[in-house]
């Protein structure tokens, strides 16, 4: 099997000006569960390993989750927050479900488009989370049939701190090569209960941007450095490239938990 195993890339011109990386989170703080629960999902927009701003959230087109082949609708279970972020506040959303059956929980969110003024383009970045209960896998590695997706190859919600997480970038179920996936972690505490990011975020950031590009089989591969969560945003990956007369990079974005093996 080809991959690429990539560490800290220097920015290429695509990133001339951004420091910075958007990600789309999808959260919850538990992901590997042995009894049933209900799950705080929190869904906001922002620079989390910078611990940059916020940005204001749409109604998102899809949220949903899968189980064992299911697809549940969970837009109705959305509620607007307004989420806190280190520099200012933004439209963000929040989601409870209630776990109960072992297994994997696939949750996946189609945001609505979002106009980034500094580079007059839309950005939506569809976007997997994953939670397991009582460690029985059924299904992680599937894809979900989102436009554009990562399949994880590695189990995504126990990923270890010095193994690696390799994923498939596909556009329409078909493998994206040359894609550049940006790679961060969540740097700020996230408070649940006050929708916010703590102020300071005390853990390190690189001299630029973390990147590994997709292969031919629109496989990549990432070594773990920390313990966290990490996310993995594949630009552009999406069939869709144009939204309202303007660019639009439509991207694939997946988080992951990592710990200390111990
Ligand atoms: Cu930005």
């Amino acid at each position: 099997m080809k991959t690429l195993l990539m560490g800290v890339a220097v920015a290429t011109l695509a990133f001339a000006g951004t420091a910075q990386a958007h990600f789309q989170l999808l959260y919850t703080p538990n992901v590997t569960l042995d009894a049933p629960e209900e799950l705080d999902l929190k869904l906001v927009f922002g620079h989390p390993m910078e611990n940059g701003h916020v940005m204001d959230m749409g109604e998102p087109e899809a949220f949903n989750v899968h189980f064992k082949g299911k697809t549940e609708d969970l837009l109705p279970t959305l509620k607007p927050v307004t989420w806190q972020g280190a520099h200012n506040e933004a439209k963000a959303y929040e989601a409870a479900y209630k776990v109960r059956r072992n297994g994997d929980y696939i949750f996946t969110l189609t945001p609505a488009p979002y106009y980034e003024k500094g580079e007059d383009i839309y950005i939506q970045q569809i976007t997997k989370s994953f939670v397991n209960k009582a460690g029985l896998p059924t299904g992680w590695n599937e894809p979900v049939g989102l436009p554009t997706e990562i399949v994880p190859l590695t189990k995504p919600y126990q990923a270890y701190v010095g193994g690696t997480f390799t994923g498939q970038v596909l556009s329409e179920g078909k493998p994206a090569a040359g894609i550049e996936c940006e790679i961060e972690y969540i740097n700020p505490a996230i408070d649940l209960e006050a929708n916010a990011f703590s102020k300071d975020a005390s853990g390190p950031t690189p001299g630029s941007a973390m990147v590994a590009i997709t292969d031919d089989n629109g496989m990549f591969t990432f070594g773990i450095p920390r313990a966290g969560t990490w996310g993995f945003a594949c630009l552009g990956s999406g069939p869709d490239t144009e939204h309202e007369g303007k660019e639009l990079s439509q991207d694939a974005v997946l988080w992951i938990n990592a710990t200390e093996f111990k």
